[in-house]
């Protein structure tokens, strides 16, 4: 009985810090993400961002890092929301966001993105998650679904979020709304602008037809073995043994995603603890 109480109090200490740290995980993934996909460094010179960025688009749902969608899917404004990484993350004031086309992996990016989403002023509402809200904030780019040309790849297109700071100043041409798409440069748009940081992004792939040109290959994210999966005592019991997540697969650029989910970590540490203990 002894042993049957500590391998539960054990095992629900180990889901409490499992749960604790999700979005710690969902940081760390989504930088591994945009390392794997090149968006780092190569249309972003670093990306520390400070909370995970939910991403659905009605009639798909919630989409994960780098998902492959279609031309129609990606059709409807998304809905966004950001979960800051823990709670001294405070996310006051206005904010930046940006949809940018990075093209294939590979891609020149100092040639510049085409710009498919920019909002200046966005504030974000509620608790965490928050919700990104444009309603008060400047459409510079009112949010144009992806259609990338045939034949062209699998293009990343990534959504970001920035700080805006009060020394913002929108620079000319981006400065009014009802700006079309257009090729701009982002990195040297969110210098000129003085933008701040990033606080949270991701990126989702858009083909059209059958590409022409084989893109560079990208590795999986094996969220379990990011540095956040081994700070919990849940997921230091578990096996090294991830499944594959349904919906990211990413036949183009093979930069799907392998995820652990918690509650897996958690049943494999269940076993592996009843192992020690019965
Ligand atoms: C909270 O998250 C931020 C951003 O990831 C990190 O820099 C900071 O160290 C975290 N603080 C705590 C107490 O975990
Ligand atoms: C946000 O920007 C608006 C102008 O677009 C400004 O009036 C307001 O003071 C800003 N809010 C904060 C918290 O910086
Ligand atoms: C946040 O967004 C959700 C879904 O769009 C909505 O149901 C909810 O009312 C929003 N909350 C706030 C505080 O705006
Ligand atoms: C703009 O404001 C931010 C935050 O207050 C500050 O860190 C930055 O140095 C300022 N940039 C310029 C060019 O003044
Ligand atoms: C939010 C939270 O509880 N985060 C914890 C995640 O785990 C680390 C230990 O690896 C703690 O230091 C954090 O406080």
């Amino acid at each position: 009985m002894k042993f049957s109480a500590a391998f539960v109090s054990v095992a629900l200490a180990a889901l409490a810090a499992a749960q604790a740290n999700n979005t710690e995980l969902g940081v760390e993934a989504i930088e591994a993400h945009f390392s794997n996909a090149g968006i780092v460094p190569s249309l972003l010179a670093s990306f520390d961002p400070v909370g995970v960025l939910s991403l659905s688009y009605s009639g798909v749902g919630d989409i994960s890092p780098g998902q492959s969608l279609t031309k129609d899917q990606v059709g409807p404004t998304p809905v966004l929301a950001v979960t800051p990484a823990n709670s001294t993350v405070q996310l006051t004031g206005n904010f930046t966001l940006v949809m940018a086309d990075a093209g294939p992996v590979g891609t020149d990016e100092t040639a510049g993105q085409t710009r498919h989403w920019l909002v200046n002023g966005v504030t974000l509402t509620g608790s965490s998650p928050l919700n990104v809200s444009t309603s008060a904030g400047v459409a510079i780019t009112d949010y144009a679904g992806p259609a990338p040309a045939a034949g062209s790849g699998a293009h990343r297109y990534v959504i970001l979020l920035y700080t805006q700071p009060d020394n913002f100043t929108a620079p000319d041409g981006l400065d009014t709304p009802n700006v079309g798409v257009s090729v701009f440069n982002l990195a040297d748009y969110v210098q000129s602008s003085n933008l701040g940081s990033i606080v949270a992004g991701t990126y989702i792939t858009v083909e059209e037809g059958t590409a022409s040109v084989t893109p560079s290959a990208t590795s999986a994210v094996v969220t379990s073995t990011l540095p956040a999966a081994h700070s919990s005592s849940a997921s230091s019991t578990a096996p090294p043994s991830p499944s594959t997540s349904g919906t990211t697969a990413n036949k183009s650029n093979g930069a799907g995603s392998v995820v652990t989910p918690l509650s897996s970590v958690f049943v494999a540490a269940l076993f592996g603890l009843g192992f020690v203990f019965f």
